[in-house]
Order: structure tokens, then C-alpha cells, then sequence
């Protein structure tokens, strides 16, 4: 594929195409909210296990546009940010990026994914939410390695106030044997904690907390099948162990925040390669667009 026929996916804010349905007006909110329920869950523990979110032809596309990037079939691998094929502790691999949404069509579409975003203004209480960035956590069959405890906003401290969340997506069942996502509940209320290696030793963020915090350390696995996803807040504790199984367990990751959110950058560097934002401007643009706006829709 030669540049010129590179598909801006970024040119218009909004779905790429028609993989995932949109939203029309405000009528079409109701299929896709989540139950008190589920809210009441969220803001309790600190994040929503096993929420659908795909079919089985969503996941299929997804799977053919990540096995496309990870195996230099895209073609447009050179505008990832941060692809790297990490060494974990035990000699095991991750292959972690971000960017896909950039440069895959479905992976692009899903950020704006009602499904998902509808949900996203519930949980952060937002009628304007906005994308973060992506990421992807691929690990192969046998070797694929630990992601250390951490907080999702220990990284993001160069944007403020934290009013973020994580959408987790298996493009495989996850399982205790292929490496699931872990959380400890109730974490989110512990504050800001320190910052650890992601994909070093596994458990470097218990050496900074203090004894109080290590005796509530009750990790839950986030078992679930694919099609559905989860969320977690941004200060809630989470990592995952090894892939010890014969398939591997991939998962795209996306990350938001509330419309507001403001860059706390002293250089402005909110991404890498993209242009900086100087501190106390709000965070927006085609790079970090606005995924739903619930006020905006026609009543
Ligand atoms: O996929 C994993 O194992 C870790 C993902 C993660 O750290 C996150 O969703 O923030």
C-alpha cells in the first residue's frame, strides 16, 4: 500500500464506516445503557466484568484487522506509537501497541461503538466523553508474559483532573489459564499510588504500598467470555499473569476520559508524535475525539 492510498480514518470525527451501528437521536440511547445495577457494581468495586458489547462476526473482524497489524499484513505499521515486542520477566513476550485504531478500519469504528459509549457517560457521569488513546496487549500462546500491578492513572499523570476509564476487550475467552485481566476491588479509593515497570515483575507495586493497602489486596480474576468487555475505573489496581495456554489471548484496550480533561503536561506532550497541548488546555481535536455527547442528540 503506498501512502497515497492511506485511508485517513481521523478525517471525519465519528465511525469510519458502518461496522457498529450509530446513534440518531436520543431515543436510541436506551438498548445500550447499563442497569443501576451494573452502575451501582462499577462505583462498589470499581469496575464492570462481563458486559456484551460484540457479535461473533464484530469479534471475527476485529481478530482479521489485529492479526493483519501484528503480523506486518496492514501495511501501515510504521504510524503505530510504541510497538514493541516487550521481554517479560521468565523469558516470556508481550506484544504491545498502541495506535491500531489509526490505521484498522473495525478497530477504528469500535472506539465510537455505542455499546460502549453510551455506557462510557453513565459510568464517568458525563454527557460528553471523549477517546484517550488505544492500546493493544497481545500475548501468545505458552509465553506470553505478566502486565505488573498498576493504576491506569499513575501513567496518565500528564493529564488532569483523573476523570478516566478503561474498556477491556478480549478477542479471545479469557481465562485463568491464558493470562485474564485481574482487580482488586475497592482500590480505587486508595489514592494515587506510585508508578511500577507494566511489564516488569508482576508484583513491584506491593513493595510501594503501604501494610494496610497489602492486607485489602484480594485480587478477582475478570474471567469472560468474548464478545463481552470490562471496565475499571482509573485508579482501580489491576494487572494480568502469563499466557500459559495452547491459544493466545489477545485484547484491545481503549482508554477515555470525561470532555474537560485538560492537559498537565509541562512540555504539552500528552502522545507521542502527536502535537502538544500546553498545560491547562483542554485535551481534544481529531486525535482525542469526542465519542458521544448525549446533550447534542435530537430529542
Ligand atoms: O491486558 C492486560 O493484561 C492488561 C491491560 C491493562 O493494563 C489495562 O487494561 O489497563
Amino acid at each position: 500500500m503506498t501512502q497515497m492510498q492511506r485511508t485517513d480514518y481521523l478525517a471525519v470525527e465519528g465511525p469510519h464506516g458502518r461496522t457498529f451501528p450509530r446513534l440518531a437521536d436520543a431515543s436510541d440511547l436506551a438498548p445500550w445503557r447499563l442497569t443501576d445495577e451494573q452502575l451501582a457494581h462499577y462505583r462498589q468495586h470499581g469496575y464492570l466484568p462481563r458486559v456484551t458489547i460484540l457479535t461473533p462476526d464484530h469479534v471475527a473482524r476485529l481478530r482479521d484487522g489485529l492479526e493483519a497489524i501484528v503480523h506486518h499484513r496492514n501495511g501501515r505499521e510504521d504510524e503505530l506509537i510504541g510497538a514493541n515486542d516487550v521481554d517479560s520477566p521468565g523469558g516470556r513476550k508481550l506484544t504491545y501497541m498502541q495506535g491500531a485504531w489509526m490505521i484498522d478500519e473495525a478497530i477504528h469504528d469500535l472506539v465510537f461503538h455505542p455499546a460502549i459509549t453510551v455506557k462510557l457517560a453513565q459510568l464517568l457521569d458525563s454527557p460528553r466523553v471523549r477517546f484517550f488513546h488505544d492500546q493493544v496487549f497481545y500475548k501468545p500462546p505458552r509465553s506470553g508474559g505478566n502486565v505488573a500491578w498498576h493504576q491506569d492513572y499513575s501513567y496518565w499523570q500528564r493529564t488532569r483532573p483523573a476523570r478516566h476509564i478503561t474498556c477491556w476487550i478480549g478477542l479471545d475467552d479469557s481465562t485463568l489459564e491464558n493470562g485474564c485481566l485481574h482487580v482488586v476491588p475497592g482500590s480505587q479509593r486508595w489514592g494515587l499510588l506510585q508508578m511500577p515497570r507494566l511489564t516488569g515483575d508482576m508484583d513491584a507495586l506491593l513493595q510501594m504500598i503501604s501494610p494496610q493497602q497489602r492486607k485489602a489486596f484480594n485480587p478477582v480474576p475478570v474471567e469472560q467470555p468474548v464478545t463481552t468487555c470490562s471496565f475499571h475505573h482509573d485508579h482501580t489496581v489491576h494487572g494480568s499473569y502469563p499466557n500459559s495456554s495452547e491459544r493466545p489471548r489477545r485484547a484491545i484496550i481503549l482508554n477515555y476520559f470525561a470532555d474537560g480533561v485538560v492537559s498537565d503536561a509541562p512540555d504539552g506532550v500528552i502522545m507521542p508524535n502527536f502535537d502538544p497541548i500546553p498545560r491547562g488546555q483542554p485535551i481534544r481535536g481529531r486525535l482525542f475525539p469526542l465519542v458521544i455527547d448525549t446533550d447534542g442528540l435530537k430529542k
